[in-house]
């Protein structure tokens, strides 16, 4: 079952001329940006040399910084009035990466999204119960309306109050669900702690993304469920969730190459890297009018399956992401850097130089634990005063990070000193 059979059965060679046909839009929409044009200009880029897709390498790179850096709209390629909705990557206020679309942007994403969805099997008769984060976090919204034009019973549920998601599901007899995979081991868990079947219930799919995990996760999950499992990646710079999906024969998600290319470098030398082989994704955004995005690092670890999958569809597939190259972190779907946390940390005249993440997974679900040494200077053991420092880091961390961080203040000397790099961040999730 296709959504749109042309264009996702579409011949290689066909699909590569459309391309590079929207890649000189995308280029020249590019090319009126402030942070482009600069770019462009720095680096002595004549797009109308681009004439087939392997010049792209001529391009420089996008990064997340440059997104910062031309905050909050120096990428952004038409008219304000244009713009119909913004989106911003999850784990930061202020100068975070901020995502804009028009109307036909929105309206493709969710063509977009049906078409993952199809490619799962689902149908205008199934109820979509959507357990991500709504607001500037992509993981609502985006399957929200996508879910919607395929004609399907949508119940944005957000994310959390399990109990109440369990009646939702069990009084409108959800069909699938979106939730990250975190997320949705909790959730079987509570479901069995309330003595229901979580195999008598009618939920038949789960899509899961925003934060990586295994294999073995998802076969547990599948086995615990009693549901097919599927894989859904995506990112905010990228529109969002919808970038790959799983088709029914889960292997691999299938990458839509009509709406961006796709390339694996060396995230070292920043070589382009030959099909199958593992690298880091670089994406180029040639469908979305208000920005545009030029070989997009996404510092995703993965490698490209170019052999054809027995579904029918032409797109590539991209392998599950095997890890990051930069140190962000996914807490409870949630992306954070360790040098945020740091920020906030260091803007405390009480704390001293070392400190400790510590990240752990109780009942399937994330945990942040940030211990903390005062400095000597102002450690005065008194008790009262150590709660306030401590209720005023978790007051600016959760402003900043939106999580919800324990935090453990000691004396100067307990942790550990640093010996060379510092060991900051313990990571005691298993995938
Ligand atoms: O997480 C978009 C999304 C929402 C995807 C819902 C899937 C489902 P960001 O908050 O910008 O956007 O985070 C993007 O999350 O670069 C990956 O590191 C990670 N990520 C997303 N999906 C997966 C996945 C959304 N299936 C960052 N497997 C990305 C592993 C994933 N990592």
């Amino acid at each position: 079952m296709y959504w749109n059979k042309d264009i996702e059965t579409i011949s290689r060679k066909d699909l590569e001329a459309l391309q590079l046909k929207k890649l000189h839009k995308a280029l020249q929409a590019t090319s009126t940006t402030p942070f482009y044009k600069k770019v462009f200009e720095e680096n002595h880029i004549n797009i109308d040399a681009i004439k087939t897709l392997e010049h792209i390498k001529d391009l420089p790179f996008t990064s997340k910084n440059d997104l910062r850096l031309s905050y909050p709209d120096g990428m952004v390629a038409v008219p304000r009035k244009e713009i119909v909705r913004m989106h911003a990557s999850s784990g930061t206020t202020g100068k975070s990466t901020v995502i804009f679309y028009t109307a036909k942007d929105i309206k493709d994403w969710a063509d977009l999204v049906a078409r993952c969805m199809v490619a799962t099997g689902a149908t205008p008769d199934d109820v979509f119960q959507n357990m991500m984060g709504y607001g500037l976090f992509t993981g609502g919204l985006g399957l929200h309306y996508g879910a919607e034009l395929l004609g399907c019973m949508v119940i944005p549920a957000a994310s959390g109050n399990t109990l109440r998601q369990i009646q939702l599901m069990q009084d409108f007899e959800t069909t699938i669900i979106h939730i990250t995979p975190s997320y949705c081991l909790h959730l079987v868990e509570v479901i069995r702690a309330e003595g229901i079947d979580p195999y008598a219930m009618t939920v038949k799919k789960a899509y899961l993304g925003a934060e990586p995990y295994s294999e073995a996760t998802r076969k547990k999950i599948e086995e615990q469920f009693g549901i097919d499992a599927y894989n859904s990646y995506g990112l905010s710079e990228m529109n969002g969730p919808g970038v790959a999906f799983e088709c029914t024969y889960k292997n691999g998600m299938h990458i839509w190459e009509d709406y961006y290319i796709v390339e694996i470098i060396n995230p070292d030398t920043g070589e382009v890297l030959p099909p199958g082989e593992e690298g880091e994704l670089v994406l180029t955004h040639i469908n979305r009018e208000a920005m545009p995005i030029i070989r997009y690092r996404t510092r995703d670890l993965t490698r490209l399956i170019p052999e054809p999958c027995p579904c029918g569809r032409t797109h590539y597939r991209i392998d599950r992401i095997k890890g990051r190259t930069d140190d962000m972190l996914i807490v409870s779907g949630v992306n954070v850097f360790p040098s945020q946390i740091e920020t906030v940390l260091m803007k405390f005249p009480e704390v001293g130089n070392n400190y400790q993440i510590i990240l752990d997974r109780e009942n399937n679900l994330d945990r942040m634990h940030i211990k903390v040494e005062l400095y000597s200077k102002l450690f005065h053991g008194d008790i009262k005063e150590i709660e306030r420092i401590k209720n005023r880091l978790k007051e600016a961390l959760k402003a900043l990070i939106t999580i919800n961080p324990r935090i453990e203040l000691l004396e100067p000397g307990s942790l550990p000193p640093s010996e060379g790099k510092a060991k900051r961040v313990i990571d005691n999730r298993t995938l």
